[in-house]
């Protein structure tokens, strides 16, 4: 018989948080509106009514050192001083070398029951329910920067399943810089700020990261995908996920299949524009961190379904003439399409950024029966790299004990000792064969879930550092990206390659980049040539004969609009029964109403005017940016000083029409910008023509009443944005 630990901080079972005292307990949960949410109180310690030093001595004071007098020397004896200020000194360990700023969430994974003919994996079973911790990040940038910069986005799973912990590191991009995980160094030191003075923060608009991916072409696929829209996500919530590389997938019968994972948001895949994502980096650096947490705590679970594209296993490993070993490729969806394997939705928040979402330590490499890696030769070198990396990140080999990293699987291993064992052991034959132990553990076959590497016959073959042909095709598949996207988001495109390309200060790689967008396509070359002012280089290779992909455009389809914000700019002139009952309408679909008005404190509700609830003011015109929402009402044509102003000219009998206050013509006009749904009633025609806002254009409705408002603005967020608003690219 294998035996367990019977240390429970070996890893054997998942170990609940204590609990706080009664006492200890935080206020009541809220929503961002200030509703109850109903979830348990925040916990706001982490046990016991008395703070105690580390060993459990009750203290009577932390606020003063100990000291000879009042006026006195400080003593070296006063251990509480010590202890408070050495652990304080080591509270920080070194952040992640990439994806270093991260959000995460708590959920759970049930499977369909549809991966059985390809995988054995037990928790793709039908209605099998695995418990994950999902973790989104950002790749450049440090961990205290902003969530809204232009990147790649990690989409990092971990399946606590009963086989043991599965981990899918992916990202929300499909595709990847480079084919061989030996030059990771080299795109993150291009990427990562400059070493002389360390700028930019969280940004690729710089020389070093345009030099190498100009010259190290095979990077050009990844790029165009980090120049789209794709680069700006709306949300965590409205990304794709994908696993990348292709896996290997076993059956029960032993067969094998080769798969390419993908996330699908229920949401849609969204994004900002480009100036939005701007301004929300300066005014609300942790808008996605926010935004699922927010999410979350409301009740608004955020969805995705996993689905695989499965291709037959054969010595080639291609499809459709697509290197399936070549991370820089995909497999078009209308050539494979994904088929829906399970279904996660996140259910909970963090309790502690530090223990939960700092500590948690993923590796592609955590892999469960039926599910195995193949050669793509990228993932090779992540196998050894993530291992690796949490012994100096999480300080030695044992952060597998770290609850947030504890396999809910019982866990029987013989490795020992080592820089923050916690568990304490039994026996004393940790090493195989023994006779001391009873001859345990023992080793596990096929038959009782043991994870066996499929047995791939491998070719007669000599050591090269060589690649094969089909890794040199840099371009064909770029193009097939941009020839797949739709006006708005070509332009998009254009404009983030200008952008970039403009923030560079040498001419060279302005120009090589400029060969590189040549062999995308012409059009793209010469708008972006253009805008930096260069001549546009003819295409060094044949362009390719590629077929747009549907699938990879963003457009074109309707969405669910739940969790989505909405502006309700409004003043003591506004129609606040139309206000309330919009507010109503809009929490009842299950979006987020926020009043935005002069100042703070609540709307109507006076005796002498309006009699109705007060209505809680959200935002004022001073703390509102329009990027906070996802679409606008106004409610009239606020005034400078509406409500001073208002109430006086009203009682005086002689209403005075102020201008429009100029942060409301901001609000509207930013907006408007962005082609976000825009409604009013109420007068609101006069703010329109103030901002020079045309009333009839796509995605304005001016409208009779608070409600039919609502109702034009809601059809147009239903495809998130007014898209015909943007101009075509040329
Ligand atoms: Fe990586 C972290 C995703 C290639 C080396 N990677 C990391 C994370 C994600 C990815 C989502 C954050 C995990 C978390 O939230 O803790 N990485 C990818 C994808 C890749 C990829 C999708 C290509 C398909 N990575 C890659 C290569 C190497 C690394 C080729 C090294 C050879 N990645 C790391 C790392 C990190 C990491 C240094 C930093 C922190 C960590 O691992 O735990 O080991």
């Amino acid at each position: 018989m294998a035996t367990e630990n019977s240390d429970s901080t070996a890893g054997s079972q998942p170990v609940e948080p204590r609990q706080p005292a009664p006492d200890q307990q935080g206020p009541e949960t809220v929503s961002p509106t200030g509703q109850p949410t109903g979830a348990a109180p925040a916990r706001v310690a982490q046990s016991g009514a008395y703070l105690t030093t580390a060993q459990g001595a009750r203290l009577y004071d932390t606020d003063h050192s100990l000291k000879a007098g009042e006026r006195g020397p400080v003593l070296i004896q006063d251990h509480h001083l010590r202890e408070k200020i050495t652990h304080f000194d080591h509270e920080r360990i070194p952040e992640r070398v990439v994806h270093a700023r991260g959000a995460a969430a708590h959920g759970v994974f049930q499977g369909y029951g549809t991966a059985a003919e390809v995988s054995k994996a037990a928790f793709l079973g039908k209605d099998v329910e695995t418990p994950v911790f999902v973790r989104f990040s950002t790749v450049l940038g440090s961990r205290g920067s902003a969530d809204t910069v232009r990147d790649t986005r990690g989409f990092a799973t971990k399946f606590y399943t009963e086989e043991g912990t599965f981990d899918l590191v992916g990202n929300n991009i499909p595709v990847f810089f480079i084919q061989d995980a030996i030059k990771f160094p080299d795109i993150i030191h291009a990427g990562k700020p400059h070493p002389d003075r360390e700028i930019p923060q969280a940004q690729s608009a710089h020389d070093t990261f345009w030099d190498f991916v100009s010259l190290h072409t095979e990077a050009t696929h990844h790029t165009l995908w980090n120049m789209s829209d794709r680069g700006i996500p709306r949300s965590y919530r409205m990304m794709e996920g994908f696993g990348i590389h292709t896996f290997r997938l076993v059956n029960a019968a032993g067969d094998s299949a080769l798969v390419k994972f993908h996330w699908k948001p229920k949401l849609g895949v969204h994004s900002l524009a480009w100036e939005e994502a701007q301004l929300i980096a300066g005014t609300d650096p942790d808008f996605h961190r926010r935004d699922l947490h927010d999410a979350i705590e409301a009740g608004a679970y955020p969805q995705w379904e996993l689905g695989i594209q499965v291709f037959p296993d054969t010595p080639e490993q291609t499809f459709e003439g697509i290197d399936l070993l070549d991370p820089t490729k995909i497999v078009p969806e209308e050539l494979s399409p994904v088929q829906p394997i399970g279904l996660m939705t996140l259910t909970a928040n963090t309790t502690n950024y530090f223990a939960e979402t700092e500590q948690v330590a993923f590796h592609p490499g955590h892999l469960v029966p039926g599910i195995d890696v193949t050669d793509d030769p990228l993932l090779a070198g992540r196998l050894f790299s993530y291992l690796d990396t949490q012994i100096s990140r999480l300080g030695g080999p044992n952060f597998g004990q770290i609850p947030i990293n504890r396999a809910h699987a019982p866990v029987n291993d013989m490795l020992r000792d080592g820089m923050h064992q916690s568990a304490v052991h039994t026996g004393v034959a940790p090493y195989r064969p023994n006779s001391l132990d009873g001859g345990c553990p023992f080793l596990a076959g096929a038959d009782t879930a043991a994870f066996v590497e499929t047995p791939v016959p491998l070719p007669e073959t000599h050591k090269v550092r060589e690649a094969p042909a089909s890794f040199s095709d840099h371009f064909s598949q770029p193009r097939l990206f941009w020839l797949s996207m739709s006006p708005p988001e070509r332009e998009h495109v254009v404009a983030a390659y200008t952008f970039e390309l403009n923030k560079c200060r040498q001419r060279t790689v302005q120009e090589r980049t400029l060969e590189v967008l040549a062999n995308i396509d012409p059009g793209l070359c010469a708008a972006v040539a253009e805008g930096l002012g260069l001549p546009a280089p003819a295409a060094g290779v044949p362009l390719a004969a590629a077929e747009p992909s549907p699938a990879l455009s963003q457009l074109g389809e309707t969405w669910p609009t739940d969790g989505r914000v909405i502006g309700i700019v409004a003043d003591a002139a506004a129609d606040l029964d139309g206000v309330r009952r919009v507010r109503q309408k809009i929490r009842d679909t299950g979006m987020t109403p926020l009043v935005i008005a002069p100042t703070g404190g609540t709307l109507g509700g006076t005796p002498d005017g309006d009699s109705g609830e007060p209505l809680p003011v959200e935002r004022t015109y001073a703390t509102a940016r329009s990027v906070e929402f996802d679409a606008l009402l106004f409610s009239g044509a606020p005034g400078a000083a509406a409500d001073a102003l208002g109430a006086r000219d009203a009682k005086a009998g002689t209403p005075v029409p102020q201008d429009p206050d100029p942060r409301v013509l901001l609000l509207l006009t930013e907006a408007y910008r962005h082609g976000k749904p825009l409604g009013g009633w109420n007068g609101a025609d006069r703010l329109l023509a103030a901002a020079a806002v045309d009333s009839s254009a796509p995605g304005v409705a001016l409208a009779d009443d608070a409600t039919s408002a609502l109702d034009a603005v809601l059809a147009t967020l239903t495809q998130h944005r007014a898209w015909d608003r943007f101009p075509p690219a040329a």
